[in-house]
């Protein structure tokens, strides 16, 4: 009797075992683990993007009058933006940091690196939305608003092609 418990028990065990290396190979064929300089590289871009958020989102509100418009916080604000929005991406989008090699710690697509020219031109789109935005900002809310839902427009445009829905 107890004999067969144990039995059950190493055959529950193994089997469990065998569920989970079934989970961790299904999504493909065994990946090398991720470098430092890899996780550092989508931490450093995942905290840019969040500078970024943090920014439009003031503007954001003043825009849809959820805010009241204040024309030094709009400078500032777009003004960040387009200092950020100039900066070269490519040091903090290596190969092999795509959300299948890093599951759960990006939502980047691998097609972005089957594409990186189209990637650069959304990005270019980006930085010039920037531009007229962080020239706009001081000039009102009238002047504001249209670049406000022009940026966000760029945004989305990189995230509906290279962006995961979730983690
Ligand atoms: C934001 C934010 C984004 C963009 C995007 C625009 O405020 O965090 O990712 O705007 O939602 O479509």
């Amino acid at each position: 009797m107890q004999s067969t418990l144990i039995r059950a028990a190493l055959i529950a065990a193994v089997a469990g075992g065998l569920g989970s290396a079934a989970y961790i190979t299904s999504a493909g064929p065994a990946q090398a683990a991720p470098t430092e300089a890899q996780k550092q590289a989508v931490q450093a871009r995942r905290g840019y993007f969040r500078m970024i958020a943090m920014n439009f989102g003031p503007l954001v509100a003043m825009a849809k009058g959820e805010a009241p418009y204040d024309k030094d916080k709009a400078a500032l604000y777009g003004g960040n933006i387009d200092s950020l929005a100039k900066v070269d991406l490519t040091p903090v989008f290596p190969e092999g940091t795509d959300n299948d090699a890093m599951f759960g710690e990006t939502r980047t697509l691998p097609k972005l690196w089957a594409n990186f020219d189209g990637a650069k031109k959304k990005d270019d789109a980006f930085e010039q939305a920037a531009a007229a935005l962080a020239a706009a900002a001081p000039n009102g809310l009238d002047a504001l608003r249209p670049t406000v839902g022009a940026l966000g427009g760029t945004c989305k445009g990189c995230h509906d092609e290279y962006r995961a829905k979730d983690f």
